[in-house]
């Protein structure tokens, strides 16, 4: 049902000089038209305003700014990323969720979004703002064939696929720093949280959890973050539908994770040194044990950032946190 009702949003955002006919519709999918005047109540009850013209049919006056199933899916092309959606008004994290369904078996590219997070994560168990009905916060289950070793590579490609995303909707040209931040003019606008499901030398499922600031207005943040966070909304002074944004990052994520996966990291790394920020740049490294300066070289073939330390050494960074 959740396919129907995806359907009619489909067809009725054509509007008012295109009305859907819910006979037509009742006709192609087998059911009564009251049925599909059900579907039609279900939507406005989820928020969507439907206008009806007499003996014509229904046209879509005004659209939530929801990310229900049939609300995101009208937008995807996709073949698997996001044809199965778990919506969850609010809960802790979505990565916990996402864990569990893909333990129990989940297929690849279903997705577990909330409208909000009580106790959203990123890396290294810090808190990750996530308030209700402003951002996207969601997590993508999948199942590539890669081995573990290959998994951080994930967080660069799903940071290509959002960039991405981003420019379709926007004007805004947002920037990537290693390993997982997207910024517009330096500001933090996206995070990613990349986690593991796997054999010793077989990946059973790559989680990305990915939280997107949209429509926050600055008081939206907790004061801590205020001067380091973004959203779409601040920088643009325009809200963006938080459905369309998720299915283009879906769709997108998609055909990236499948090009990483047949060519292999060279095709995506070229894609991500040319949205990087860091690149050529003296940085800050912060690591679990210690913290040092060096100059920013570029990524390796297995995502590694390169640096080059101030004795002319080039090393290899696998985790850390990069202050430019
Ligand atoms: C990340 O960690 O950037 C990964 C964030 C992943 C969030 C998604 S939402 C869906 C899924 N479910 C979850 O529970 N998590 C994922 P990290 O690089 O460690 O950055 C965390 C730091 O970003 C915090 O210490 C804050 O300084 C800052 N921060 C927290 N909330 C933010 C926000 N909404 N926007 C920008 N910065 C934020």
């Amino acid at each position: 049902n959740t396919n129907i009702k995806s359907e009619l949003l489909k067809r009725m955002s054509a509007g008012i000089e295109q009305p859907v006919s819910g006979q037509q519709l009742a006709d192609e999918y087998g059911l009564s038209r009251t049925a599909i005047w059900k579907y039609v109540k279900e939507l406005e009850q989820e928020g969507y305003e439907i206008g009806t013209v007499r003996k014509k049919g229904y046209y879509l006056i005004d659209s939530p700014d929801s990310l229900m199933p049939a609300a995101v899916q009208q937008y995807l092309q996709s073949q698997n990323y996001g044809q199965k959606i778990e919506y969850i008004e609010a809960c802790p994290s979505t990565q916990l969720v996402a864990h569990v369904e893909a333990q129990n078996g989940a297929p690849d590219g279903m997705v577990i979004i909330a409208n909000e997070q009580t106790a959203g994560k990123g890396r290294l168990s810090r808190p990750w703002s996530s308030a209700a009905g402003k951002g996207i916060w969601m997590s993508v289950i999948t199942r590539p064939k890669l081995t573990p070793q290959q998994a951080p590579q994930m967080t660069l490609v799903a940071a290509v696929a959002i960039v991405r995303a981003i420019e379709d909707l926007t004007n805004l040209t947002p920037t990537i720093k290693w390993p997982n931040d997207i910024l517009v003019k330096g500001r933090k606008l996206t995070g990613i949280l990349t986690e593991l499901q796997a054999d010793p030398d077989r990946v059973k499922a790559i989680i990305l959890g990915i939280g997107m600031n949209v429509n926050q207005e600055l008081e939206d943040f907790p004061e801590e973050i205020r001067d380091i966070a973004t959203s779409l909304y601040i920088e643009q002074g325009q809200s963006v539908k938080r459905a369309e944004l998720t299915a283009k990052v879906l769709n997108h994520l998609e055909t990236y994770v499948s090009l990483y996966v047949e060519k292999g990291f060279a095709p995506i790394k070229l894609l991500w040194e040319s949205y990087a920020d860091s690149i050529g740049k003296r940085v800050k490294i912060s690591t679990l044990q210690d913290s040092y300066e060096a100059t920013a070289r570029g990524i390796s073939e297995d995502g590694r950032l390169e640096v080059v330390l101030d004795d002319g050494t080039v090393r290899g960074i696998y985790s850390a946190d990069i202050h430019i």
